[in-house]
């Protein structure tokens, strides 16, 4: 049976669309509107009732969190070597994905939907401002991991192959340009994401998601 994949257009299921783009295999790719709400549709909640993306359905399954979606995808599709198969790198990778999912995303969260945290329009203008700031330094993080990536001519953030660091880099670092940082700021994490979406299956994804990589405005 093809699994599916319920995404939202530059949002975090960007992770997972890439991943299953760069295994080859027949998927269906399923809209989420989530700016009309459609995450909380009675429909959508029946799959997930968290009224999230990405979903990850398989057979019987649905599987959410994007930790559990690469882990799941790393193993039944080993040949992909998504994840390092020994304990320790792949500890490694799997900490930097969690602290990307835990962390970074949610900062960002705070910037873009701050109405989840407070309805006090000025509590959420004082929580967009302050995590706006909080977010540089993290990308600031992800450029240097790019940086030595490149000096240790490692193709990608994990290593030798494309995975998950790369797909959420590329996702956090667009993300940045609506809290207003340039991503060009980060010229190692910049010219990462340039060449991954000149890869054929990145390429495929940002098509069907319709996605400029460059979102930032000056002020
Ligand atoms: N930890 C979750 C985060 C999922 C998440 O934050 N999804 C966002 C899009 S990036 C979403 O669906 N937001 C809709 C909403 O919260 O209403 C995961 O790994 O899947």
């Amino acid at each position: 049976m093809t699994m599916k994949l319920y995404f939202a257009p530059g949002a975090c299921s960007f992770v997972p669309h890439t991943l299953l783009e760069a295994v080859g295999e027949p998927f269906e790719a399923v809209m989420v509107k989530l700016h009309k709400g459609e995450q909380n549709s009675p429909e959508y909640r029946a799959i997930n009732p968290r009224g999230q993306v990405p979903v990850l359905v398989d057979g019987e399954a649905a599987i959410t969190q994007i930790v559990a979606i690469v882990d799941y995808l790393d193993r039944r599709f080993p040949q992909m070597g998504f994840l390092p198969t020994q304990a320790l790198p792949r500890a490694r990778l799997l900490e930097t994905l969690a602290w990307m999912n835990n962390t970074v995303h949610p900062t960002f969260t705070h910037v873009f939907m701050p109405f989840k945290y407070s309805d006090k329009p000025e509590v959420q203008a004082e929580l967009k401002a302050y995590n706006a700031q909080a977010y540089r330094p993290m990308l600031a993080e992800i450029e240097a991991m790019a940086r030595g990536a490149a000096d240790r001519g490692d193709g990608f953030l994990g290593g030798a192959q494309f995975g998950p660091l790369d797909a959420y880099a590329l996702t956090l670092l667009r993300w940045g340009g609506f809290a207003g940082i340039d991503p060009t700021s980060f010229p190692a994490l910049w010219a990462h994401v340039q060449k991954l979406a000149q890869m054929p299956p990145v390429a495929r994804a940002i098509a069907r998601e319709r996605l400029q990589l460059n979102v930032y405005q000056a002020a």
